[in-house]
């Protein structure tokens, strides 16, 4: 397949749905906290101004049910809302929470607080039926009792899956900020060859190391814009810098995510071997990325070219004094769709 319809296939198969702010999901309460919570706003329901007696009991009561009915779907809905559902995410985010969380658990105990918020609906109307028709100030405080303590109990059974969500927001902490809608030029290639020098060069602002799950140095992820679009490279210090086969299952599974991502890999050679490695390591380490990202083009350049220059057919350039860049952007553009 040539390197345009790659492209187009890469953008038909991943959809474009919107970047999800990770870190806009909420913190999460314990079943207790949110119990104690709901009861300590319902207990400041001050009574309403109200002549007869039994009406104002149970408008009173009525308020405080309604209160605790507020704070508890308040507090789910946010969860519910905050938390990505996990069949609308990217493949890119969706392959790394796969290998961060257990998402069948995810799912489950999302489910389980639309099941609990939608419980207490129902009791909610449920006990303000019954506290309408209720004769006497010890029915109206048995039945709004009664209601608090099912409500507790609703609360209780998600106790657990409120407890994995929180540990779930920690774990969203290491999903990197990369938007996988913007096309984006993955950088790959041994230690020292001159990925970060090229990075640098070629981003507007100062590129930011953001977590990457499994690596201990995280990714450097710039952007440029380039005729009229925006894009993103990202430098992937520990994961595209070594031979693949040194890697276990799931650091494997954490290097390829980055191939739900759409754009090209810039596999940087060092001819003059000032990095330490012989070409014929850094030329082995192509081929496997080659061979792992079939679904990505992928663009060799030859950096140092102020030091060695070879008369290979591949790009040359130099992320040191700028010389070559200008074409090798040009390429990645073309290989990436044109403009
Ligand atoms: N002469 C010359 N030196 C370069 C060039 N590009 C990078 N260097 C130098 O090579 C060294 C390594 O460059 P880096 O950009 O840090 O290499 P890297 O690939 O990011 O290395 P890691 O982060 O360790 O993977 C630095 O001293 C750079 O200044 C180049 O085009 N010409
Ligand atoms: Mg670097």
């Amino acid at each position: 397949m040539d390197p345009m319809s790659v492209w187009f296939t890469n953008v038909l198969i991943h959809p474009d749905t919107n970047h999800p702010v990770f870190e806009k999901v909420p913190t999460v309460l314990t079943a207790e906290e949110i119990i104690d919570k709901a009861f300590r706003r319902a207990r400041s329901v001050s009574a309403p101004q109200l002549k007869k007696t039994i009406v104002r009991i149970r408008a009173h009561n009525l308020a405080r049910v309604f209160t605790v009915r507020d704070v508890v779907v308040g507090v789910l809905n946010r969860y519910i809302n905050g938390f990505p559902r996990a069949e609308a995410l990217h493949p890119f985010y969706r392959a790394l929470l796969d290998l961060l969380v257990d998402i069948n658990q995810y799912k489950k105990s999302l489910g389980a607080l639309n099941w609990a918020r939608s419980m207490v609906e129902r009791l909610t109307e449920r006990y303000h039926r019954r506290i309408k028709g209720a004769p006497d100030k010890e029915t109206v405080d048995a039945l709004r009792r009664e209601f608090y303590g099912r409500v507790a109990s609703v609360l209780k059974q998600v106790a657990d899956d409120l407890m994995f969500l929180a540990s779930v927001r920690e774990e969203f902490r290491k999903i990197p900020h990369i938007d996988p809608s913007l096309p984006t030029i993955i950088v790959a290639g041994f230690p020292n060859v001159g990925k970060s020098e090229f990075v640098r060069r070629i981003s507007t602002a100062h590129p930011e190391v953001a977590p990457y799950p499994f690596t201990t140095k995280g990714i450097t992820v710039g952007h440029f814009e380039r005729n009229g679009r925006r894009w993103q490279v990202v430098d992937t210090p520990g994961l595209l810098d070594r031979e693949l086969e040194d890697r276990n299952a799931i650091e494997m599974q954490a290097v390829l995510a980055l191939s739900y991502l759409k754009g090209v890999i810039l596999f940087i050679l060092d001819p003059s071997e000032t990095c330490g490695y012989p070409m014929e390591r850094q030329r082995r380490l192509l081929d496997q990325v080659r061979r792992e990202f079939k679904g990505l083009p992928l663009l060799v350049v030859e950096n140092k070219c102020d030091v060695v220059r070879t008369d290979t057919p591949n790009l040359k350039m130099s992320a040191l004094t700028g010389e070559g860049i200008e074409e090798v952007l040009s390429t990645v553009e073309w290989m990436a769709g044109g403009v």
